[in-house]
């Protein structure tokens, strides 16, 4: 074992990894050696999507193969990584994807229709794990005058609450030039130019959202020489068996690294005290310093600010819902 290196995870399979030195996209497999556990993580699987990991080998990564593949040695400390629970009353997790620098929530208005408690979830779930959110919604080609009031409530209820929306449709291809600029890292969500933009540093962004709403179109939209299965409906036989789930990184041409997750119904909220959730609700965080009470519940408490700017329309009422559905529903899921 001659040759030592530092290469990304892009895929795993039962029996192996593929690793590549990003941004280069040079695949070679890889297994792990021995038990490589990280300190305090109860998580199934060691090593994710996404980890930077040292390998050794003893013949360049170019001759490396499945009969002769890389060794993972260790694994390097996470920026932030996504998990899933295998049910919401296991304590056991799985890592879906590790150092992320975005996660595009794909949704839709027409079907499967977003269920905007669920959208929330998942933008606490990021907002947890540290992993900037923005929220992309598709088949916008549907939409016809009966979307027209939820449109613009969903903008307003969203762009209100500070989160950045791109509309598209993968299948006309509106919108998807401003989404190929976002993942390749050269503007921001906002639509501004990224000063920092940087080639040689990759940009790695999970796509989430239920099955059915075109993840897999849309990355095929953004590079047609990628071929994510479309229209595979892969939530049943997936659901609670993560052994079989495997998550794969794709590499763009215009630049970006995706990965696909396909059959998630949604990563699972770990070990929010009920104090904590409002701290995840950015609007509600930026208000909450006026409650006359610390810690404030938002519910019951007088002089609660979040309340007063729920009542003054300044926060939104279904962001607000959200909310406390989620503080009734913490309960369920220790
Ligand atoms: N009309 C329309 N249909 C779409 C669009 N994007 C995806 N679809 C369709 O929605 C279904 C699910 O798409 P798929 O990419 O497999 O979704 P995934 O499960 O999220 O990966 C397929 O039948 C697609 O053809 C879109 O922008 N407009
Ligand atoms: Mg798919
Ligand atoms: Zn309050």
């Amino acid at each position: 074992m001659a040759i030592k290196g530092q290469a990304t995870v892009v895929k795993h399979t039962g029996s192996h990894y593929m690793l590549a030195q990003l941004p280069q996209w040079n695949l070679f497999p890889a297994v792990l050696r021995g038990k490589i556990r990280l300190k305090g993580s109860t998580a199934t699987n060691p090593v994710a999507v996404g980890d930077i990991v040292t390998f050794e080998a003893d013949v360049p990564a170019e001759n490396l193969s499945l009969e002769n593949p890389a060794v993972i040695t260790a694994v390097e400390q996470r920026k932030n990584y996504i998990i899933r629970r295998s049910t919401n009353l296991s304590r056991q997790s799985h890592i879906i994807a590790a150092n992320l620098d975005r996660a595009f929530l794909v949704i839709t208005l027409d079907f499967p229709q977003v269920k905007l408690p669920f959208l929330d979830r998942l933008l606490v779930t990021c907002e947890v794990y540290n992993v900037p959110p923005v929220i992309v919604l598709n088949k916008c080609d549907l939409y016809g005058p009966e979307h027209q009031d939820m449109l613009e409530a969903f903008r307003e209820i969203y762009t209100g609450a500070g989160y950045p929306i791109v509309e598209v449709s993968a299948h006309t291809g509106d919108g998807v030039d401003r989404l190929r600029d976002i993942v390749s890292g050269k503007i921001l969500p906002d639509g501004s130019v990224n000063e920092n933009y940087d080639p040689s540093k990759p940009v790695v962004s999970l796509f989430s959202g239920v099955s059915g709403v075109g993840k897999s179109s849309l990355i095929k939209a953004l590079d047609p020489s990628l071929d994510p299965r479309v229209g595979e409906i892969s939530d049943v036989h997936l659901q609670g068996k993560h052994t079989t789930t495997f998550y794969e990184m794709y590499s763009l041409v215009s630049g970006g690294f995706i990965v696909d997750t396909p059959g998630l119904r949604g990563f699972g909220l770990v070990d929010l005290k009920k104090e904590e959730i409002a701290l995840y609700f950015p609007e509600m965080l930026k208000v909450a310093e006026d409650c006359r009470f610390a810690p404030c519940t938002h519910t019951h408490e007088p002089g609660c600010a979040v309340k007063e700017a729920v009542e003054a329309g300044e926060i939104s009422y279904d962001r607000y819902s959200s909310y406390l559905g989620m503080l009734d529903e913490e309960g369920k899921y220790r």
